[in-house]
């Protein structure tokens, strides 16, 4: 039996939207009064695409400030940056030896990110998910808050801590961790196109509603949002294949934790713009306090870097520990 423990991690690639705060950031927020949780900023997740080290720098005190905006305790929890702790890297060496290439070749975030031009992706990219089952496994959790878009990366964590634990026959050393998915909304679908993600490195900003947009632009956004010219279902089976009618009765559902067959019990009958002005107060409502936060925060970097520093020592002790026993398992000794 393993001791309870949650981790998850947010990559630091700027624009953090309503899809990070509702498929993952809004959980860990709940979680930390449950279970010890590990919170990490993955930014050698990050550098697998090109990133400008001055943005890269910024955008990792500002996804720290939007961890604390959002109500995360770093006194709670252990909140600090990847690239801190060595142990990530060298376990997912390791995994890189466990994992096959046909499970990274399943993959289908590889597949959407690298696009057409497969060949040029970086090796970082592909191996990518041995770099997460290590963030994760480092801290042998046991759960693991994320959106519905990472569900294939974590039973690909699952496998590799199956295929450990069988071949060097250390029954139940890595736990089998449990996904845990938003039940509303386990992904927030772009504002332009009901098939696609919400998204930070979608071009067009009025596909996503950024922690940092100001009420007018969250107004404007939600306005412009596409719909389609039917009024609001009453029941459930109203909403198939009306992916953007869809996505924004669950992000209401999802802000007001109510489930989505009450916010159509509401609105059944009723057109697209009364709807999307109540949208719109309840994104206001709990998207501009964070998005204000995050400002104040950013004007205090040396407070937010001594949440890092604190968080990466607190995170370096367990993770150095349990790789040593790694170590010893597979016969590895480090002589310095
Ligand atoms: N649209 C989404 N709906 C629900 N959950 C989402 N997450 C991301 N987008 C959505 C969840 O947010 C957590 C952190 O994600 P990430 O920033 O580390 O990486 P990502 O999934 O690649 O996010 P983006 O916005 O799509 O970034 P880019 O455009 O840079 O690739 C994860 O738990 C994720 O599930």
């Amino acid at each position: 039996m393993h001791k309870k423990r949650v981790f998850s991690g947010v990559q630091p690639t700027g624009n953090l939207h309503l899809g990070n705060y509702l498929g993952a950031i809004k959980n860990f927020v709940d979680l930390q009064n449950k279970f010890e949780c590990v919170y990490c900023i993955v930014d050698l997740h990050a550098i697998t695409n090109r990133q400008d080290p001055n943005e890269l720098k910024s955008n990792i005190l500002e996804t720290i400030a939007s961890f604390i905006a959002s109500g995360l305790d770093p006194k709670k929890n252990i909140i600090f940056n990847q690239a801190s702790v060595a142990a990530h890297s060298e376990l997912a060496w390791i995994f890189n030896c466990v994992a096959r290439i046909g499970w990274m070749n399943r993959m289908t975030q590889f597949k959407e990110k690298a696009g057409a031009n497969k060949e040029n992706a970086s090796v970082g990219l592909l191996v990518y998910p041995n770099l997460m089952a290590a963030d994760i496994l480092v801290y042998k959790a046991t759960h693991v808050p994320v959106g519905e878009d990472q569900k294939q990366h974590l039973e690909l964590t699952r496998d590799i801590a199956k295929k450990f634990n069988n071949d060097f026959k250390c029954d139940d050393f890595f736990p089998i961790v449990k996904p845990l998915i938003p039940k509303e909304i386990s992904r927030v679908m772009s504002l332009r196109d009901g098939k696609k993600k919400m998204s930070k490195s979608e071009d067009s900003d009025q596909s996503r509603i950024n922690l940092k947009d100001d009420k007018d632009l969250i107004d404007q956004k939600i306005k412009k949002a596409k719909t389609d010219n039917d009024s609001i279902p009453s029941e459930i089976n109203g909403l198939k294949n009306r992916h953007e009618a869809a996505n924004l009765i669950s992000i209401y559902a999802s802000l007001n934790e109510i489930p989505v067959d009450k916010v159509l019990n509401e609105f059944g009958g009723k057109n697209f713009s009364t709807f999307k002005s109540k949208l719109s107060e309840s994104v206001v409502e709990k998207i501009s306090p964070i998005g204000k936060e995050i400002e104040k925060l950013l004007k205090d970097k040396k407070y937010l870097s001594s949440i890092l520093q604190n968080g990466s020592k607190r995170a370096d002790i367990i993770a150095t520990n349990n790789l040593k026993e790694v170590y010893e398992i597979i016969g590895l000794t480090k002589f310095s």
